[in-house]
């Protein structure tokens, strides 16, 4: 029977898990909450108003917006922006950071970098989608503007991070350092429930999710990961299973669950993969290594890099641990021409 306890009370229970914090970072976490639920219930109604469909403006990425990724950065962009507890955001869905360091968040110490709808191509078609971010103490001085170097720090320096999954249910997941924990949103009353107390991702698993369609322009490394886990071995679980959702957030929840590995690898045409480190790869990162899993990638660990921009892209390879080291022996064995990993 798990405990009966809520999202809020979970994070004000548990307040001595955010250090320094002095009910900042639990009211950041109201502010996600809100700005969840309400994009629940937008993403629950998209196929009965006339919501889907691309809003005609492109993200940073060149990527055509589809409404609700917008409607979503707009929502977490107001509910943060009402506390007065976060001094910045950045956003998938933003050219450049936003400051709201005036007025009742002037001085406030936190920043924010979202991801608020990711894998949004695939509501069209009814696929879960998510939402992921990550908090960091700002290191500018309190007193002065908020500035770029708030928000490329490396991602071994987050206070908090974290994903909602928008699936079958809808499931809040964090870490502040202190293990990860999920909640259960249930719609009739709006609140999220503690459901998944201290996860832990399985250190093996028997699923590998990749994007097979870009074999051909895949590292010779991973064509041989591939090739190792589509062997027939009973001693090591293989063949493994593919599943590949085309949802990060997705793909990654169900390998945290039940174990198993996600790789978008670099290649010829994307020299730095296409996730994004800042609010894509580091959270998950936070996420896996606080439940027993790595994330690397390739050669170096996601949470150590340091980043230079803030839409910069990294090869992304998290998960089972053993099977992120397994990928990456392999992809030191083959070492790509042009150094992609
Ligand atoms: P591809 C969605 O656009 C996303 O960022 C991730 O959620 C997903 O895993 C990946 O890209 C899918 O990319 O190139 O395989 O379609």
């Amino acid at each position: 029977m798990s405990k009966l306890i809520t999202l809020g009370e979970y994070v004000i229970h548990k307040q001595q898990d955010f250090p320094h914090a002095t009910g900042e970072l639990s009211q950041i976490f109201g502010a996600i909450r809100l700005a969840s639920k309400i994009v629940h219930r937008e993403i629950n109604k998209a196929g009965l108003v006339d919501i889907i469909g691309a809003s005609g403006s492109d993200n940073v990425q060149g990527e055509q917006q589809q409404k609700l990724d917008v409607y979503a950065n707009e929502k977490f962009k107001a509910a943060m922006e009402a506390r007065g507890q976060i001094c910045g955001m950045a956003s998938e869905e933003e050219d450049s950071f936003i400051s709201f360091n005036e007025g009742h968040s002037k001085g406030s110490k936190y920043v924010l970098l979202i991801d608020p709808l990711d894998g949004s191509s695939n509501i069209d078609v009814n696929v879960s989608v998510g939402t992921i971010f990550s908090i960091y103490r700002r290191i500018s001085p309190l007193d002065g503007p908020v500035q770029l170097e708030d928000f490329l720090q490396p991602g071994n320096k987050q206070v908090a991070a974290g994903y909602v999954i928008f699936g079958s249910s809808t499931m809040l997941v964090y870490t502040t350092g202190n293990g990860v924990h999920g909640f259960t949103f249930d719609p009739s009353i709006g609140v999220f429930y503690l459901s998944h107390e201290n996860m832990r991702t399985p250190e093996d698993g028997k699923i590998y999710s990749i994007n097979e369609g870009n074999y051909i322009k895949f590292p010779q490394g991973v064509k041989q990961y591939l090739k190792y886990c589509q062997e027939m071995d009973p001693e090591t679980n293989r063949p493994y299973t593919s599943r590949y959702i085309g949802s990060l957030v997705s793909d990654f929840h169900r390998n945290m669950i039940k174990g198993g590995i996600y790789m978008y690898p670099s290649y010829a045409n994307a020299p730095n993969g296409k996730l994004r480190l800042l609010y894509e790869c580091n959270p998950l990162a936070w996420i896996a290594e606080q439940s027993g899993g790595k994330a690397t990638d390739g050669r170096r660990r996601i949470l150590d890099i340091e980043p230079t921009e803030l839409h910069q892209r990294v090869p992304y390879y998290v998960g089972s641990k053993n099977m992120v080291e397994k990928a990456e022996e392999f992809l030191r064995k083959c070492p790509d021409l042009n150094g992609a990993s």
